[in-house]
This record gives structure tokens, sequence and C-alpha cells, in this order.
């Protein structure tokens, strides 16, 4: 009888601990499912960009150019025009008598990403275009360093978005895509948007792994101008990513 009397009660206490177990396991469960779905979706995001200061509204250290090369010429951030917020990157390119070879005006981000990005998209304007050599032309460089067999340069895809329709030189570690052989539309923004990661396996073969990435945004002559030659041009709103 006292084991009887001494068992019920504890089948009471029971329970409700159990419920209560039950209850904390429910929401620990679902805690769990909601936070997995969020990293996913913030992982997985179709509109993940991986440069950084894409808007070139925060002035970031990130945007540089080659300064160690004689033909190259830096950006600047202009508020003149901008296709969102305040700013833009704004690339002068002007005619030089004495240039004997290319000169290039440009705005360069290194980046790290695990694989090759999907997309590539941006916007361009053009004011004051003077088309003053024959190799004149807007383009975007995507660069993957230390790929496996091609230690020496780092495999390329060039962009040319507008001024030129044939190749301007060969180079063993780039494939040329046209975007645009035309001459640049003037005043106006240009969006330009490429399927970077299929454009690599097309062009190349294979999808290369690779230690960095360098991104390119310029506007440039090759060879000696044969009158002076000039092109204002901005970039803004750029994105690679998934
Ligand atoms: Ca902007």
């Amino acid at each position: 009888m006292s084991k009887k009397r001494g068992k019920k009660p504890s089948r009471q206490k029971d329970k409700p601990d159990e419920k209560k177990v039950a209850r904390i396991t429910i929401v620990i469960f679902s805690v769990l499912v909601v936070g997995i779905l969020l990293v996913s979706l913030f992982y997985l995001s179709p509109n993940k960009n991986i440069l950084k200061d894409p808007g070139f509204e925060e002035n970031s250290s990130e945007w540089v150019y080659l300064h160690w090369s004689p033909v190259w010429e830096s950006f600047t951030i202009s508020t003149s025009q901008s296709r969102s917020g305040a700013q833009s990157a704004f690339l002068r390119l002007r005619g030089d008598e004495t240039s004997q070879d290319s000169k290039i005006v440009g705005v360069v981000q290194d980046i790290y990403p695990d694989q090759m990005p999907r997309k590539l998209k941006g916007y361009y304007y053009v004011q004051n275009w003077v088309k003053g050599a024959d190799l004149q032309y807007i383009q975007c460089a995507i660069m993957a360093f230390d790929v496996p067999g091609y230690a020496d340069a780092p495999l390329q895809i060039r962009y040319i978005l507008s001024g030129i329709d044939s190749e301007p030189f060969y180079l063993d570690n780039a494939k040329y895509i046209f975007i645009s052989g035309d001459q640049p539309s003037q005043a106006e923004w240009v969006c330009f948007e490429r399927g970077l990661l299929d454009d690599f396996r097309h062009s190349w073969g294979f999808i290369p792994e690779f230690s960095m990435m360098r991104v390119v945004f310029e506007v440039r002559y090759d060879g000696i101008p044969f009158t002076d030659c000039a092109a204002d041009i901005y970039f803004d709103d750029v994105y690679l990513g998934s």
C-alpha cells in the first residue's frame, strides 16, 4: 500500500515535466529550423554582391588603381553623375602626345571568393567621347590569379563594353567577349550583364580554381593616338555575385 501511494504522486509530477520538455524541444527545433533557413537565404541570396562599396558611396579603400603601372591613371570619386546614391567612379581619359603605348584610366578591386561568381553586372555613363585612336574602348576585365597551369599570368575574360568590334591585341591568358562593338551611347546609363561562370566555362573550356580575383573597370587607348582623344566615363552599381 505504501508503495502504491508513493508512486502515484511521482507520476503526477512527471506529466507536467514531460510536457514542458516537449514544448522546449519544439521551441528549440523551431528556432534551429528558422535559423538555418535565414542563414541559407543569406548565403544563397541571388543578390549577394561580393564587391565592397559597389555604388562608390563609401569612398572605400577597396577600390584602387594599378599605381605601379606607368600606363595607368587613377579614377576619382565623382558627384557629377550617379545612377544611385550621390557618387560614382569617374574615369577621365585624355590623349597624350608623348604616349608611346597604352593609356588606361581605371578602377580596380581585388576579391577572394571561394568559387567563381555566377554573375557580373554594372552600369556606365559616357560623356565627351572623342575617338582619337583606332583602339579606344571601354572594358571590364575579370582576372583569376594562380590558376593551376597558368602560374605566370592571371586567366582573364575581357569584356569590351563599347568602342571597338575586334580584338585589340592577342593575349595568351585572355579571351575577349564583345558586349557592344558600337561607339558608346552618351549621356545615359548603360547596363551590362553577363554570366561570368558560364563565360569562363565556354571561353576557356573549364571553370578555373584561383586564389584571388581582380575586377577592373577601365577606359583606354592602345597605341599612339592620331588626334586628341577624350572620354569621360562613370561606373556605378557594379555587381559580382551569385
Ligand atoms: Ca552610386
